[in-house]
């Protein structure tokens, strides 16, 4: 009887801490994936890498490493960044899967791409 009780202790003990666990694991995930951050250089006319694959809810930061200035539009003209001068930045978060091409107006031969998954 004593022993008895002993085990379901043990073992209330056991489902509460694997509870715990794995609730630390899923919030410590939701965290990492709100804070997803992911980067594009630019230089020598181009976009580095011309293609990037993030997961929904990432801030994507261009970087303009040229010492011409360029700029960041989307194709569908959901972000556009000004004429971004050597090391100047641009970001947006993307919060819907999809793929978003985008180009650079002062060098429409300048193409990227992001697929948000
Ligand atoms: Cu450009």
């Amino acid at each position: 009887m004593r022993r008895g009780v002993y085990l379901l202790t043990l073992g209330a003990w056991i489902a509460a801490s694997t509870a715990m666990a794995r609730g630390g694991t899923s919030s410590a995930s939701a965290a990492a994936q709100q804070a997803s951050t992911a980067e594009v250089k630019i230089d020598n006319f181009s976009f580095g890498p011309a293609t990037i694959t993030v997961t929904v809810g990432t801030t994507v930061t261009w970087i303009n490493r040229d010492d011409i200035p360029h700029t960041v539009v989307s194709d569908d003209k959901l972000f556009k960044s000004k004429a971004l001068d050597t090391d100047d930045q641009f970001s947006f978060t993307f919060t819907k899967a999809g793929t978003y091409g985008y180009f650079c107006s002062l060098h429409p031969k300048m193409t990227g791409k992001v697929i948000v998954e």
